[in-house]
């Protein structure tokens, strides 16, 4: 620094010595050290910041130049606001379609597909595997003419459109490039993106098909594809905002993300893409939760992050591959059930994080999505929150508002050092796919997750509405239900139609050739699946012709102990339950056993996890089942594993389907005695219909699992006859 700054840091010193003697009278004897808050990363957040907290080097930093802390552009939103990009889908095409045109005339700007979980994961809605799943989660796709009615009316070379889609991939961008050709479109005007980020699937989405290794060949065959033939689609959608739903902490979220971004790099090197031709089309998705200034910090810090990383390891000479521009998504996890107006004003403060960050392209959650999908009216809110802050608040007037803030600064800097090193961590194993093999990320949120619940249950980390200030008596809220029955019925007509008019000779070559290209590395995955969509193959069929080389991948499980006892405060309560589950030990000469499980194709396993965690570490003898299960093998593996509680997690709506399946087998089998418990984002409206079709307990969002475990405890006991 300069001699002058040297003279500023003696002031500020003595600036801070001031401010501690005024505070410490303030404080009347209390220690000065409990104004500092630690957060979930381990970062102590002080209660105050001054010059000597930044370094000198922030002073040259602007945005649209390297290393881009303060925004990709010069002039950010005050020439182009953030894209309103609401994630919606649900249902049928038809509905979907309607859906978005509403959207798009009510002031959104582009397109973001949700597709139901049989889509992700590469099903037909005509297979028996998903008939809980199909349209509910999202919209279900089966062929091209699904997704030229999902876009009909709706303009392909001028509305950008995102989809969420990294499993079935191939057959889903094959399918919406050629609904845009019939559309008149040309590949090269096509704008938009596509997630394709498989590494975090592994890790916490799990929403894969196939094996890391040919997963990895697929995207970059896209990323091939794309450079050439669609320069301005963004070929994939590198995604932390999964990992901050699965329970990372900030720096978790950052560090993987950017780690992950570097590994794409790589494998498009390998397929002999140069970093000039894919960097620059590279996106990012972050989730933005309720820690504000630390939300903040986190987007400045991920810019000058990737800058950095990319310009040390691959030394691009376009200055575009050093961007990192991001879609961000309030945080779904931090929505609450109770009192859900609650949830306008969450989503309010983490908008304004994500777009005070810098975001480019914003969803806001809707009020209503801890338990459903958004109604018309909820949606509308959500859309709005972001209309109001482009459009009243002022928000978009300045670049980069917070740069310069001591503290601002102070925690982009903390943050920047501490996802280095677990980049540098990763890196040191060989790269992000290694690392995912080797189950250090899913380890490390999985315990962040665990650690976050007991603070949550412990009345540390006050959430207003649920753990403080709770309501005696809730509202009904009025809830978006999906017909899924006619919806399947629909799509299985549909597919009957495509079977009967298309070219069936066709369908097989296109087929083979998948299936040759899969076995032989030969040829482009993309090319090939663009023109089996054309000849009307279906997703399912697409799949299934690598599939056959590939095979389904299938993950390993493990329990994370120990995380939710050691953030526990308030060790009275916590032991009173260990002691009545001891009692019950003793008296039966084993702990009580529970398996958590999930249903259908519902890869959301936060609530499974950390819920048997929690368990395993209160005294019972917990296992978690295996993902993508049927009711029937459910009921085996509960009866196999000797159980006294079975519990069903469903966080996508296939509740009222699948659980009903569970209660009806336990019953044929002659198991009623095992206690049947349904977890995860029931509606209140739901409980009844699920008692009376055998659910013996119901825990939804919010539920400490202490009470939890109790609750359990007395249903088998009650069941015993005790
Ligand atoms: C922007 N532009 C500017 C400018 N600002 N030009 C000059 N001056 C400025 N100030 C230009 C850009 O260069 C670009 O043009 C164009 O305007 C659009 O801007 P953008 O910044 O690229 O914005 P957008 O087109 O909206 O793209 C944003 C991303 C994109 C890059 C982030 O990837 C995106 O939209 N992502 C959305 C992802 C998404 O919806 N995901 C949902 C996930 P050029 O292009 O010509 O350069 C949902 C999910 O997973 C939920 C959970 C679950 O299902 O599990």
């Amino acid at each position: 620094s300069t001699p002058i700054d040297g003279e500023a840091q003696k002031t500020d010193n003595l600036l801070y010595e001031e401010w501690k003697k005024m505070a410490s009278k303030e404080l009347k004897g209390t220690n000065i050290d409990t104004l500092t808050w630690k957060t979930g990363e381990g970062i102590d957040i002080k209660p105050i910041y001054t010059a000597q907290d930044v370094s000198p080097n922030i002073k040259n930093e602007l945005p649209g130049r390297f290393p881009y802390t303060r925004g990709p552009y010069a002039t950010m939103y005050t020439h182009r606001p953030w894209t309103i990009r609401q994630y919606a889908g649900f249902s049928t095409a038809e509905e979907s379609n309607a859906f978005y045109r509403a959207a798009l005339k009510a002031g959104q700007k582009g397109l973001s597909v949700a597709f139901d979980l049989a889509t992700h994961r590469g099903y037909d809605s005509n297979h028996p595997r998903v008939k809980g799943d199909v349209g509910m989660a999202g919209v279900a796709i089966d062929s091209v003419e699904d997704m030229k009615i999902l876009f009909d009316g709706i303009p392909m070379d001028k509305v950008s459109v995102s989809m969420t889609m990294n499993g079935a991939v191939l057959p889903v961008l094959a399918m919406y490039v050629v609904a845009a050709e019939e559309q008149g479109a040309k590949q090269k005007d096509l704008a938009g993106t596509i997630q394709n980020d498989i590494l975090k699937e592994f890790m916490v989405r799990n929403t894969f098909i196939y094996p890391p290794e040919p997963s990895m060949k697929i995207i970059s065959d896209i990323m091939g594809y794309t450079a050439k033939n669609m320069p301005k689609y963004n070929s994939i959608s590198i995604s932390g905002y999964h990992m901050q739903e699965a329970g990372a902490n900030a720096v978790l979220e950052l560090g993987f993300t950017i780690a992950d971004g570097l590994e794409y790099v790589r494998c498009g090197l390998q397929a002999g893409v140069s970093v000039d031709e894919i960097a620059p089309r590279f996106s990012f998705f972050f989730g933005i939760g309720m820690n504000f200034y630390m939300e903040i910090a986190k987007l400045r810090a991920a810019r000058r992050l990737w800058a950095k990383y990319v310009k040390e390891k691959f030394s691009p000479k376009d200055e575009k591959s050093l961007l990192l521009r991001t879609h961000c998504q309030t945080s779904g996890w931090s929505l609450t059930e109770q009192d859900p107006f609650n949830n306008v004003i969450r989503t309010t403060v983490e908008a304004m994080a994500a777009t005070l960050g810098g975001t480019q392209s914003l969803h806001t959650n809707a009020l209503d999505e801890a338990v459903g999908l958004p109604t018309e009216f909820s949606a509308r809110i959500a859309r709005n929150t972001q209309l109001i802050l482009q459009e009243e608040s002022g928000l978009p007037k300045i670049v980069d508002p917070w740069a310069g803030s001591y503290a601002i600064e102070a925690l982009t800097d903390r943050l920047y050092d501490e996802a280095a090193k677990i980049i540098e961590e990763v890196e040191g194993l060989g790269g992000m796919a290694k690392a995912v093999g080797e189950g250090l990320p899913k380890r490390r949120i999985e315990e962040s997750a665990a650690y976050r619940q007991a603070k949550i249950d412990s009345k540390e980390e006050v959430i207003v509405g649920v753990n403080k200030y709770r309501l005696e008596k809730e509202d009904a809220l009025e809830i978006r239900a999906i017909d899924n029955a006619l919806v399947r019925l629909a799509q299985i007509r549909r597919l009957d139609k495509i079977y009967q008019s298309r070219d069936k000779q066709k369908v097989q070559q296109d087929l083979d050739a998948l299936t040759h290209a899969a076995k032989t590395g030969e040829g482009n995955l993309l090319a090939l699946a663009i023109q089996a969509a054309r000849d009307r193959c279906t997703v399912g069929e697409i799949s299934d012709a690598m599939e056959k080389i590939y095979g389904r991948y299938k993950p390993a499980y493990s329990l994370i102990k120990g995380a939710y006892k050691s953030a526990y405060k308030g060790v009275d309560e916590l032991d009173e339950v260990l002691k009545e589950v001891s009692a019950f030990s003793e008296a039966e000469g084993r702990p009580p056993r529970i398996m958590v499980a999930k249903l259908g194709q519902d890869g959301h396993d936060r609530g499974a996890k950390v819920i048997a965690s929690g368990f395993s570490d209160l005294g019972f003898d917990c296992d978690i089942g295996p993902l993508f299960s049927t009711p029937e093998e459910v009921v085996q593996q509960a009866i196999d594993a000797d159980v006294h509680a079975l519990g069903a997690s469903s966080l996508a709506a296939g509740h009222k389907t699948l659980v009903p399946e569970v209660a009806r087998l336990l019953k044929e089998m002659g198991r009623e005695d095992i206690v049947l418990i349904c977890g995860g984002v029931i509606p209140e409206q739901d409980y009844q219909f699920l008692h009376e079709r055998g659910v013996d307990l119901i825990f939804g969002p919010g539920t400490r699992i202490t009470d939890a475990a109790r609750k359990t405890l007395s249903e088998i006991q009650k069941k015993k006859g005790k």
